[in-house]
């Protein structure tokens, strides 16, 4: 049998990561780490790049959410990265990277992470972070004025990785209030256990 082992922190990309476990019920052993701090030195063979998450399948590594995603969603066998919409499925996992995340994200970093240890952020680089999560976020918006969800009329990983930044919005002042396809999406994602609460019962 595959040993397999998906090492996680509870930041946006391997929050993901274990969301998409938990969903499809996949078969691996989920441990927390601190790919930063004490378990740096030994992870570094696993992944360079110090970060989380991991996979690991007999040894062998794979980093990146997204990579890790597919992998588990190929190993599940169903419709969660539907082969049917591939190059859909790419282009908003592709977009959530580049912006929307990416823009979710920079508000996280500089009004929890970077806070915690630098102290209040310049106001000109948070709105320069906020007038980029708008010019995306109302992209999104109008994409779910049409449709419940992403890709394929169906939940996919498309809506997980879309939606990453989001459990985050408050603590990291995501300004959602204008965006009600976006509120009304995030809520039915919310309706899913092992997205609104993938660390349920682990460390
Ligand atoms: N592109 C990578 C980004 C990984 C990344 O930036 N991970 C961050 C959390 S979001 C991390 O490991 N930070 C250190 C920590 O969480 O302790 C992915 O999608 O997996």
């Amino acid at each position: 049998m595959t040993d397999r082992t998906l090492y996680y922190t509870h930041n946006i990309n391997p929050r993901v990561a274990v969301a998409v476990a938990r969903h499809l019920k996949s078969p691996v052993e989920l441990v927390r780490y601190e790919p930063m701090g004490a378990d740096r030195e030994a992870f570094l063979p696993l992944n360079p790049n110090s970060l989380a998450p991991l996979l690991v399948e007999d040894g062998k590594p794979l980093w990146e959410a997204d990579a890790i995603a597919l992998r588990l969603a190929r190993l599940d066998g169903g419709d969660f990265w539907p082969d049917e919409h591939a190059v859909e499925m790419m282009m908003w996992v592709s977009w959530s990277a580049h912006h929307f995340t990416n823009a979710g994200a920079a508000l996280v970093w500089h009004n929890v992470t970077a806070r915690s240890f630098m102290g209040d952020p310049e106001p000109g680089v948070v709105e320069d972070a906020a007038n980029d999560f708008n010019r995306f976020a109302a992209i999104l918006d109008l994409t779910l004025a049409g449709r419940d969800w992403l890709v394929g009329n169906k939940l996919s990983y498309a809506d997980f990785r879309v939606a990453s930044s989001l459990p985050y919005a408050e603590r990291g002042k995501i300004p959602l209030g204008a965006y009600a396809n976006i509120r009304a999406w995030h809520d039915r994602l919310n309706q899913i256990d092992a997205w609104s609460d993938p660390f349920e019962g682990i460390a």
